[in-house]
């Protein structure tokens, strides 16, 4: 009776084992974030952001933005205008949904002077000025609902790839080692912001799980202020930071940019 009762025991000790392995898996898979201690270690706040919108533009974009509701892809992630990375979208639908935002938010061409400026490099929209199917940068939404709004680290742990989802022409040259990701909150709910990395893709190793690669990289914890642009090269690790969604959304204005070396511009898209 008292062996029937120890192997029961230890059955289940080894059922335990085997079910936390496997959801320890999922979560350093799926969700590394949870993983990783997100002490701040760096900071280098200063190089990457500047002051673009005060908080009355940023209100008034705010009202139009959720007035798009429907617009939305989904209740975790939303997106206001198309994004190659998200919509892999068709030409006419991208014609379609540019000339809605470029008709919609009068904020294109104080974006494009504003990057000209930091980038020390004309940025242009190549829709605009080469009729290219490219869409132009648009509104990131994340949910007060979401589990990144009540605050768990779950966000996506990633370097940017988005350009090579994009249909650039094949008689330009790009320089793919100069990429950039722009960023401007348009709502800052308590905690909004991102952490950076100081390592990318080469600091992976087969077989070992992204957040124990990371774990003890220089971070950065760049908390958002509203209406400021910040821009980064995309290619070290990033994450959003969960935020407090008693305050609402965490709305942005997202973009990229690759360098058009046969234009010598910034391309800028999204
Ligand atoms: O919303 C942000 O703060 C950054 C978004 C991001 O990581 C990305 O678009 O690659």
């Amino acid at each position: 009776m008292k062996l029937c009762g120890v192997i029961i025991l230890l059955v289940l000790i080894i059922i335990i084992i085997i079910i936390s392995v496997i959801l320890l898996y999922y979560i350093s898979i799926h969700f590394p974030g949870m993983l990783m201690k997100w002490e701040t270690t760096h900071n280098w706040c200063d190089e990457i952001e500047s002051s673009f919108i005060n908080n009355t533009e940023t209100c008034r974009l705010h009202n139009l933005i959720n007035n798009d509701k429907i617009r939305w892809v989904n209740s975790t992630l939303g997106t206001v205008g198309m994004a190659a990375y998200i919509d892999s979208p068709c030409s006419d639908k991208i014609s379609q949904s540019n000339t809605y935002m470029l008709n919609r938010y009068d904020i294109y061409d104080q974006l494009a002077t504003h990057l000209t400026h930091r980038l020390k490099c004309k940025c242009v929209y190549p829709y605009l000025k080469y009729n290219l199917p490219i869409g132009v940068p648009g509104f990131h939404i994340f949910d007060a609902d979401s589990w990144l709004g009540k605050g768990y680290h779950v966000a996506s742990l990633h370097t940017d790839q988005q350009e090579k989802r994009v249909p650039w022409p094949d008689n330009e040259q790009f320089d793919w080692t100069k990429t950039i990701s722009f960023t401007i909150p348009i709502t800052t709910p308590e905690q909004c912001g991102l952490y950076i990395i100081q390592r990318g893709p080469e600091a992976i190793k087969p077989g070992i799980p992204l957040w124990w690669t990371l774990r003890d990289a220089p971070t950065q914890y760049i908390p958002y202020k509203l209406g400021n642009c910040y821009v980064h090269h995309g290619k070290w690790y990033h994450m959003i930071s969960p935020f407090n969604g008693k305050y609402g959304d965490r709305v942005t204005l997202q973009g990229h940019a690759l360098y058009c070396i046969s234009k010598k511009e910034y391309w800028l898209y999204w």
